[in-house]
């Protein structure tokens, strides 16, 4: 088969190549795709791309999002571009037929109110998402859609959502103003502990949220490439269980800990965005029923690690 992947040089990609090159796998052929080899904006690249490569699987990991404060400031933009490169992506495999599609979406694209937790896939179109990344969230709910529209089209065509809880690992953004949570507070307790002053942290810290390692939502996404599923049209959270939610205060904390520096203080004039979106790993365990987390320990110990071993060439 040929397995063209989408967004392959940013934190998922990046791991997934790696889940892939362990996997020993020889028989498949892999495209890694970069910015750089395709504007998935831009209709007549993605179908010239599609042209050369003719894939049986596509697994679109390419998006432009950021943490909640990039989002926004970015909501427009994040719709724009976003919107445009999931509906090439879909028309693309339609047009070149494509036989399955693996979409990312994301927790932070279900409604904030009138939820029932944990989050279930049926609910993604119930009501508004959160007003801080509104427009990343209806991009995604518009992938979800016409992906779904494209089964109901095209007889051969199947559509596999993972819809992940907060991702982290190495080979995250670790940039100070648009990073997620745990990339920015790794990189702020990096220059607080070596400057010895105290590290301020965005909002109350009274958020909960629950992390799921790039690598575990990669060992997924590997592992759907070759399920068998009767639907056409499946969607799948990929979150570990409910008790591992876990508030922000907490998990600075835990970061604390993999530093051992505890001289830190909230700024509550930082939103906190959504104050919780708990979802379950039910959904998960119906196909994948032996699949184990990594603990948020774990994970953490390797991603501090890899930070500071390579401060230097991370993104920033
Ligand atoms: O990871 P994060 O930016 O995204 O923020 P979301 C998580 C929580 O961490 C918020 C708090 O409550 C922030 O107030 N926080 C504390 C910080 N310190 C920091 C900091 O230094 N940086 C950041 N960024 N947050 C994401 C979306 O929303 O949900 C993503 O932005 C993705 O696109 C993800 O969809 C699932 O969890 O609020």
């Amino acid at each position: 088969m040929k397995i063209l992947v989408t967004g392959a040089y940013g934190l998922v990609g990046k791991s997934f190549q790696k889940i892939v090159k362990n996997s020993g796998n020889v028989q498949d052929e892999f495209f890694f795709l970069s910015r750089v080899d395709c504007d998935l904006r831009n209709t007549e690249d993605v179908y010239n791309t599609f042209e050369t490569i003719k894939p049986d699987v596509v697994i679109h990991l390419a998006s432009c999002v950021g943490g909640v404060y990039e989002n926004m400031i970015n909501n427009y933009n994040y719709f724009l571009d976003n919107t445009r490169l999931n509906l090439n992506i879909v028309d693309a495999c339609n047009k070149f037929g494509v036989k399955r599609l693996i979409n990312i979406l994301s927790t932070c694209i279900f409604p904030d109110k009138g939820i029932v937790y944990p989050l279930t896939s049926d609910q993604l179109h119930n009501g508004l998402p959160h007003d801080s990344n509104i427009g990343y969230a209806y991009s995604k709910r518009i992938l979800h859609l016409a992906s779904k529209l494209l089964t109901k089209k095209s007889r051969n065509f199947q559509v596999i959502n993972l819809t992940p809880t907060n991702l982290y690992g190495c080979d995250d953004n670790y940039n100070l103003e648009s990073s997620h949570v745990i990339p920015g507070l790794i990189h702020k307790m990096y220059n607080c502990k070596n400057e010895n002053i105290p590290l301020k942290i965005n909002g109350s810290g009274a958020s909960m949220r629950q992390f799921v390692y790039v690598d575990d939502l990669c060992r997924i996404i590997y592992r759907f490439i070759y399920l068998e599923v009767s639907d056409d049209n499946i969607s799948v959270v990929v979150s570990p269980p409910v008790e591992d939610e876990i508030f922000i205060s907490e998990l600075v904390n835990e970061i604390c800990k993999c530093f051992d520096y505890y001289n830190f203080y909230y700024d509550s004039t930082f939103s906190d965005g959504q104050l919780k979106k708990t979802a379950s790993c039910d959904e998960l365990l119906r196909y994948l029923p032996d699949f184990k987390f990594t603990s948020l320990e774990i994970g953490l110990k390797e991603t501090v690690e890899f930070f500071v071993k390579n401060y230097y060439s991370v993104r920033k």
